[in-house]
């Protein structure tokens, strides 16, 4: 009974940013879940070694090399998906970027990059997914938030601000998609070993705070998202829908 409920067999998954990081680790865990995946990214070195490696462990695997923030290339890609017979089922909306800066040295077109990126490209592949999952009447949305869905931290406005829209991008598409069929949530991610953090890490005062605001007392791998998206890809989550789940090790739920 469990196991039928977070079974994935016979559904295919997009997801965005799929070649490294939690991304590769959410891809990785719906395939093992029994779907087929197919992995985007705007590199396309890096998007052909991540599916090697997958298809390598027997995984099915498509690949669509496409930039999230060209609405054109967006359009052209699910039409793409539409001639190969390939139905998106689940859509995981992962890719972003970080920028750290004060906000007073900060220029309008990074503040842009950002929040294009982060936040309206989840809204263009969303919309492009959702034209289609709405005539089939079912389909699952994941929009991957961040704590900043929730708490602010200096220097980092744009993607705070691009992250509190993913939450509210989630619950604007409940509003308009859930009589579809579709459910639509997302996942926010705590302090995670990613490159994103890779500068974080380094730095010795910024590691020993989150270990120490964390009441988990570390960092999260990015392969303890895979749970969280499987059961939001999955039957398990069919009455689940505008939720963040907070994956953080209990930083946001503990002062
Ligand atoms: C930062 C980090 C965070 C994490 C993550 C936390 O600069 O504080 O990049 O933003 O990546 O989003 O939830």
């Amino acid at each position: 009974m469990a196991n039928k409920l977070f079974d994935l067999t016979g559904r295919t998954a997009l997801v965005t940013g799929a070649s490294r990081g939690l991304g590769r680790a959410m891809a990785q865990g719906f395939a093992e879940a029994g779907a087929a995946v197919v992995l985007n990214d705007v590199h396309a070195p890096r998007l052909a070694a991540a599916a090697a490696e997958m298809r390598a462990a027997g995984h099915q695997v498509h690949e669509a090399l496409f930039d999230i923030t060209d609405e054109a290339a967006v359009a052209a890609a699910f039409k793409n998906l539409d001639q190969r017979g390939i139905e998106i089922e689940i859509l995981l909306n992962n890719a972003g970027i970080q920028f750290r800066r004060p906000m007073v040295e900060l220029d309008t077109a990074d503040w842009r990059r950002v929040i294009e990126t982060n936040l309206t490209s989840a809204f263009i592949v969303g919309r492009e997914a959702a034209k289609r999952m709405i005539p089939r009447g079912h389909g699952k949305i994941i929009n991957i938030g961040s704590l900043m869905s929730a708490i602010a931290r200096a220097t980092i406005a744009p993607y705070t601000v691009a992250k509190g829209g993913i939450k509210m991008l989630t619950q604007s598409m409940t509003a308009e998609w859930a009589a579809h069929g579709i459910q639509a949530n997302a996942i926010g991610p705590g302090y995670m070993l990613t490159d994103m953090n890779q500068a974080l890490l380094a730095d010795a005062a910024f590691n020993a705070w989150v270990i120490r605001r964390t009441p988990a007392r570390r960092w999260g791998k990015p392969e303890e998202l895979a749970g969280t998206a499987v059961f939001l890809a999955s039957s398990a989550s069919d009455y689940v829908n505008g939720q963040i789940i907070y994956v953080d090790g209990g930083m946001l739920a503990v002062l």
